[in-house]
């Protein structure tokens, strides 16, 4: 059995659905939630007789791999994050792995193809934040305003319906979504013929951004705002994609975004996780103010904390006001 392994977001889904279209196989798909990316540990050593590997980070599956590779089973692995390390050398290991911050999974896949299905490559590139790189393809490819629109929504979507704690908070289990894609050549004929599913998609994007953006944050000022959102399957869902919203809307103003995770325990008040952005207009600053808690990491213009305990909250918007304070 051949194993199609994704990450279950919009660039994970299009470049299989790329794939699958140049050369249908019947698979076994593994996929999840966005931040599910150790995801070769699901595929059975001892049933694979293929596997392909997309958009997930190379080093969180290594030893998967290895152990596959030890068994002969022929790997296709195409991915775009930093692989952290060498990449095994072996007849039956192909890997496309570059890095650069203006190429994605389905670009990759794309080049791969010889752009056979583009379009589908191009609303992956507005799905993964590359909308310089996937506007030029856009205007390259002839596409009317109108177009080039409908596609950067539909990889908005796709990206947004990979956020959340499980499958159960998704509009749509990506690999049923995959299912419904892989039958258009494009995405302009997915969008047409298989209406519903785009419609409920794009509905449940504007429906849980709007109760987003209408959340009145938890404390706001000229240089800092901080919105908490409350424990459930909309903000879960909306959480990561609200940030860039809040930072176009405001872009002299630093933004953190606080959900609840999975419940610490059953004592105290639990625990937060919080996404950072920098203003849009002076992009730095969010690594150092996260690296002042025990779990927080990331990025000049992005960054966050994975468990802030809940009770830390206050220390939390004090060191935030100090970091921008003018
Ligand atoms: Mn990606």
């Amino acid at each position: 059995m051949h194993f199609d392994v994704f990450n279950g977001d919009a660039d994970g889904l299009c470049a299989l659905v790329q794939l699958r279209l140049a050369e249908p196989k019947a698979s076994t798909l593994v996929t999840g939630v966005k931040r599910d990316i150790a995801l070769l540990d699901r595929v059975p050593v001892d049933q694979a007789t293929g596997v392909t590997v997309l958009d997930v980070n190379f080093g969180s599956n290594r030893d998967a791999v290895l152990a596959l590779l030890a068994r002969d089973v022929p790997l296709f692995y195409a991915d775009h994050h930093n692989p952290g390390g060498d990449l095994p050398v072996h007849p039956r290991f192909t890997a496309m792995i570059e890095t650069e911050a203006t190429i994605c999974t389905s670009l990759l896949i794309d080049r791969h193809l010889g752009g056979a299905y583009a379009a589908w490559a191009t609303a992956a590139a507005f799905g993964d934040n590359m909308r310089a790189v996937a506007l030029a393809r856009c205007e390259a490819a002839g596409y009317s305003a109108a177009e080039t629109e409908r596609l950067e929504m539909l990889g908005v979507c796709l990206n947004y319906n990979g956020y959340g704690a499980s499958v159960a908070d998704l509009h749509f289990d990506p690999a049923v979504l995959f299912r419904d894609m892989v039958g258009y050549a494009s995405p302009f004929e997915f969008m047409v013929g298989a209406r519903d599913t785009w419609q409920q998609l794009e509905q449940g994007y504007q429906a849980d951004m709007a109760r987003g953006l209408e959340t009145a944050p938890f404390y706001q000022d000229d240089h800092v705002a901080v919105i908490c959102l409350p424990d459930a399957a909309w903000a879960r869902r909306v959480n990561g994609v609200m940030g860039n919203a809040l930072a176009n809307r405001a872009p002299g103003r630093a933004h953190a975004v606080v959900t609840h995770t999975a419940s610490g325990g059953s004592e105290g008040a639990g625990n937060l996780a919080v996404s950072i952005r920098a203003p849009l207009e002076k992009p730095e600053g969010a690594d150092l103010l996260a690296k002042q808690f025990a779990t927080g990491g990331g990025r000049k213009g992005a960054a966050g904390i994975n468990v802030l305990p809940a009770d830390q909250l206050d220390v939390f918007v004090s060191a935030m006001r100090d970091a921008w304070r003018d």
